[in-house]
């Protein structure tokens, strides 16, 4: 059985619950007992490899001849360390910097203190995190729980100017335990004037069924500062985009202003109260979504349509899951 079937015999059952007892608030939009994430503590490897692609970008990818813009999620929970066995196979200097984690300097990923890599080696980035905890001063520490992202710190200038102008970028999530964990995450990153690093007014599109539990990460790098905005949908503007009750403060929002280098995420149900749709997100920077700044958040109803979206109408637009389309950055806007 899968976790949609799975979620409706729940709702099922609540529903019949509901005609005899009054059901509060936060079981209104349930679906399901949801799964949370474990207690950190593992320590974890992965490749990493930092790639020219075929139209003048630079990817990092897991697989070498796999790097994508923006590059692979990386997931951790706090207390776990990662390893990351790093191979520059382009023929310029290049490294790897994350924003949020503990690194020791050696893995800061700057020419500075020499932490990058030469063309064709290889180096080994440590991350660690911790979770929450009371110094001896008496004091609260931060864990390192939080929507966080990696970046080139080389390619062009010291800070990485053309290697982030090119793709070297990616979204990292450190879940505390017992985070909500979501069916999918995707990934939407603000770079200069476009999304992802694809040309204006083409997405990406995100596909998901009226129910899914469905996780955004919001990464800005570039000269601009930005709105995000989807439709029909809201979230908290707090470290996990979701309220824990009916007194957590947090403001509920549907746009945030995000700046470079920013990261934020959240979680939504598609469609949770709206129905399915071609749910736009965009910059609300009016010259910049008119720019072409925008892509669908594509809720599909269980049958697999979507009133009022006729896709090949769109046929300009590309969902998330093709082969993704590099921009003609060279070209101007
Ligand atoms: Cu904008």
């Amino acid at each position: 059985m899968d976790r949609r079937s799975f979620n409706r015999r729940v709702l099922l059952g609540s529903a019949a619950v509901a005609t005899s007892l009054s059901v509060a608030p936060e079981a209104i939009s349930a679906d399901g007992p949801a799964k949370t994430a474990p207690a950190g503590g593992e320590v974890k490897r992965i490749k990493l490899y930092a790639e020219k692609l075929a139209d003048g970008q630079m990817g990092y990818g897991l697989e070498k001849g796999k790097a994508t813009v923006p590059g692979p999620l990386i997931e951790l929970n706090e207390g776990d360390t990662l390893h990351i066995e790093f191979e520059n196979t382009m023929d310029v200097a290049v490294s790897l910097h994350v924003h949020g984690l503990d690194y020791e300097i050696t893995s800061d990923g700057t020419k500075l203190n020499r932490s990058h890599v030469e063309p064709g080696g290889t180096r080994t980035y440590t991350w660690r995190t911790h979770a929450p905890g009371r110094r001896k001063d008496g004091t609260w520490r931060a864990g390192s729980a939080g929507y966080w992202h990696y970046h080139d710190h080389v390619v062009g200038t010291d800070h990485g100017t053309q290697g982030l102008q090119k793709g070297l970028f990616g979204p990292v999530i450190v879940r505390r335990k017992g985070d909500v964990l979501p069916d999918r995450t995707h990934t939407v990153v603000f770079n200069d004037m476009l999304i992802n690093n694809r040309p204006p007014h083409s997405g990406p599109n995100f596909e998901a069924t009226v129910g899914d539990r469905v996780e955004f990460v919001v990464i800005t790098h570039g000269e601009f500062y930005h709105t995000f905005h989807m439709h029909g949908h809201r979230w908290a503007d707090n470290r996990t985009g979701m309220l824990t009750g009916p007194d957590d403060p947090s403001q509920v929002i549907d746009n945030k202003i995000t700046g470079p280098a920013d990261s934020f995420g959240f979680q939504v149900i598609a469609g949770e109260g709206v129905g399915a749709g071609a749910w736009m997100y965009h910059c609300h920077v009016q010259s910049h979504s008119d720019m072409g700044m925008v892509g669908l958040f594509l809720v599909k109803k269980p049958d697999g349509t979507i009133p009022g979206y006729d896709p090949h109408e769109h046929e300009g637009d590309h969902a998330e899951h093709d082969a993704p389309e590099r921009d003609e950055r060279e070209h101007g806007h």
